[in-house]
């Protein structure tokens, strides 16, 4: 990286994966402050600082309350905590990670949905406590991958990656998105509704918005059947966690297997008491390999901004945002 961008003041506030703090270090001038607030932005910071790293998102207050920031580089491909549509409205850009995690997260999707289906976690539990001796072979599970008709919500990269391995598996695949995906041949269905309602096991990878805002709901579950399955590798947000919760406690559906959820890390203790949900705490992405790519990507975007006056990877919101040079 070039010598000029030394003295760039870029914000890291709250936790950031290390090598992404260390690129950060080594090729801008680092502020930290503890969490992403503007009400710890002090009047040196304000004056300086022209770019943001984040993990744990950026809203109004805060890019208002730095008035020479050029850019947010989320860390991740999601960025629900960033408020995309102010930064454009400022003339900031955000850019995310894409592409460096999508099979990653296909791979946890797949792994989330196997464990769901055949209860992995708890028949390795069950021998870990002695049971298999003791009691004999772990009980047949009641469900299974063989036959399944799978739903993608939210066909991008991700869902594309899953769909991949569906197929591999031999499941039949179809999506919902809000609008058909070219080029690709499966199944499209305009609601989520009747999406759920022609498969057996739904997975959603859909982005946090407005407009996926507890969109898997009763409705949706009840339409997905006894004998469906829910996997959620998306986001919290976009689940009627309560609904969910009853749901799998009634019967409504058969099991799920979450990654994500509404209020993280907490957890709802209805989720947790349920033997027919497998929780994982948003490991998706969360393998060093991968980890330090998403790193990459991030600081290299802020590296082509400063010098180049161009980004690697801008969110559709400030794509049209140019270098102010
Ligand atoms: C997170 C993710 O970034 O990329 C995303 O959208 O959800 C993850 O990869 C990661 O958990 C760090 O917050």
């Amino acid at each position: 990286m070039s010598a000029t961008t030394s003295a760039i003041a870029v914000l890291v506030p709250g936790p950031l994966n290390d090598h992404a703090v260390k690129r950060v270090e080594a090729e801008f001038a680092i502020v930290r402050i503890e969490r992403p607030d503007a009400s710890l932005v002090t009047p040196e910071i304000a004056a300086s600082v022209r770019g943001i790293a984040s993990m744990t998102g950026a809203d109004a207050a805060l890019i208002d309350a730095l008035p020479k920031l050029e850019i947010i580089a989320n860390y991740g491909v999601g960025y629900d905590g960033v408020d995309a549509k102010h930064a454009a409205a400022r003339g900031v850009l955000v850019t995310n990670t894409p592409d460096v995690l999508t099979e990653e997260v296909a791979d946890t999707a797949f792994g989330l949905l196997i464990n769901t289906v055949r209860d992995l976690p708890k028949a390795e539990a069950w021998l870990r406590q002695g049971r298999w001796v003791k009691d004999g072979p772990y009980p047949l599970t009641s469900l299974t991958l063989r036959g399944r008709r799978a739903g993608i919500f939210g066909m991008g990269r991700i869902g594309m990656a899953i769909a991949r391995r569906l197929e591999a598996f031999g499941l039949s695949v179809a999506y919902h998105n809000r609008r058909p995906v070219d080029g690709i041949s499966y199944a499209y269905y305009p609601t989520l509704k009747e999406l759920a309602a022609a498969v057996d096991t739904l997975i959603s990878v859909a982005p946090g918005t407005a407009a996926t805002a507890k969109a898997v709901n009763a409705d949706i579950l009840a339409a997905l059947g006894p004998d469906g399955v829910f996997v959620n590798i998306g986001r919290g947000s976009t689940v009627d966690e309560e609904a969910l919760a009853r749901a799998l406690a009634d019967g409504t559906i058969a099991a799920a297997g979450l990654d994500v959820f509404a209020d993280e890390p907490r957890v709802p203790q209805a989720l947790l008491d349920l033997p027919n949900a497998t929780l994982l705490p948003h490991v998706g992405s969360a393998s060093v390999h991968t980890r330090r790519a998403m790193a990459d990507l991030c600081v290299d975007n802020l590296g082509t901004w400063f010098s180049e006056g161009r980004a690697l990877t801008a969110v559709p919101e400030t794509a049209d945002i140019v270098s102010r040079r």
